[in-house]
């Protein structure tokens, strides 16, 4: 039997790289489009798809696909209840952000940290255009920096047009298997290019990815810097939602949260009005960030007032 690595889908047909270096194409077998799960996308970029070939046709099919090691989920956009894959079997992200230009909010990079850490995949946030802050830019720039370096995330500085921080940006790559994720116009194809000039993505304004029609389940494509070196590069969301979460489960995925778990009075405490509780105490004591607490409440009221529908 035949695998193969997804690496880009345009809806009906997906594109893999198989072991032996070369790219087909293939389409879902019949089976798989039934399938009753509640997943807009089957089949998502990084699967390790099982091939078959069509007895009729000749034509490569997928019948099903390799186990998942994680994923990167968020709720479609389109499709109410329904969950888009963003990735499959990554080793680590990098949610590229700006100050302005656009503005990433603490609460857009909150939510993405949570998909990633439902899975503990490592995540690096970086910080693009750095030549375009003025002093109180990078004020607030240090002020955001401070609160995701402290719980542990790393942070990275980088300027495409200054060439500022693209070394050490491209160095975190290597050998591993990254999705690259932000908001639109942030810089992160911009980015990718500088770091490899062969990549040729498209930059500014329309992406490859805009004309791919309204059936277009997934977006992400799969690059290589080399066989052992691969990114994923996605057009970027505007939000960043969640589904299929109890409201008690979202505080096991901000990771200082997490630690202090066990010292609430009451396991599935939300941390909203329950007495003794470690988070509370933690925010109020300045251990936990203002910011983090201010965000973690407002998704749990999102997430809280969603829920019934997804049960
Ligand atoms: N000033 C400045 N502009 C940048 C930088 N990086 C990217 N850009 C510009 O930002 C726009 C969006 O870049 P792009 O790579 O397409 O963003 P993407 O949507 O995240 O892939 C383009 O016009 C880039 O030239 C940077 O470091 N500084
Ligand atoms: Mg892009
Ligand atoms: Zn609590």
């Amino acid at each position: 039997m035949a695998s193969g690595l997804v690496i880009r889908s345009t809806g009906s047909w997906y594109d893999i790289h198989l072991e032996n270096g070369e790219n087909i194409q293939a389409r879902l077998k019949g089976l798989l489009r039934l399938d009753d799960s509640k997943d807009t996308n089957p089949v998502a970029v990084g699967d390790k798809a099982i091939l078959e070939k069509d007895p009729e046709t000749s034509d490569w099919m997928i019948s099903g696909i390799e186990e998942r090691n994680n994923y990167i989920v968020r709720s479609s956009p389109k499709h109410k209840g329904a969950r888009q894959v963003i990735a499959a079997n990554i080793d680590q992200c990098l949610l590229i952000g700006t100050i302005d230009a656009p503005r990433t909010s603490t609460g857009f990079i909150d939510r993405f940290l949570m998909a990633a850490e439902a899975y503990r995949i490592p995540t690096i946030i970086v910080f693009n255009k750095q030549d375009l802050l003025d002093e109180k830019g990078k004020r607030k720039q240090a002020a955001i920096a401070d609160i995701y370096s402290k719980i542990g995330y790393e942070i990275l500085l980088t300027s495409v047009n200054e060439n500022k921080g693209i070394q050490e940006l491209a160095d975190k790559l290597v050998h591993k298997t990254t999705l690259i994720f932000g908001h639109s116009g942030v810089g992160k194809s911009s980015l990718m290019n500088k770091i490899n000039p062969n990549l040729n993505l498209r930059t500014g304004g329309l992406s490859r990815f805009a004309n791919r029609g309204m059936h277009t389940t997934t977006f992400a494509e799969m690059f290589f810097l080399n066989e052992q070196t691969k990114i994923i590069d996605t057009p970027g969301v505007r939000e960043f939602g969640h589904m299929n979460m109890a409201p008690e489960e979202i505080s096991h995925y901000f990771a200082e949260m997490r630690e202090l778990l066990p010292k609430c009075k009451f396991n599935n405490c939300t941390h909203t009005d329950e007495p003794n509780c470690a988070i509370k105490e933690a925010w109020m004591s300045g251990q936990i960030s203002e910011e983090r607490y201010k965000n973690y409440l407002n998704i749990y009221e999102e997430i809280k007032s969603n829920y019934k529908h997804w049960e």
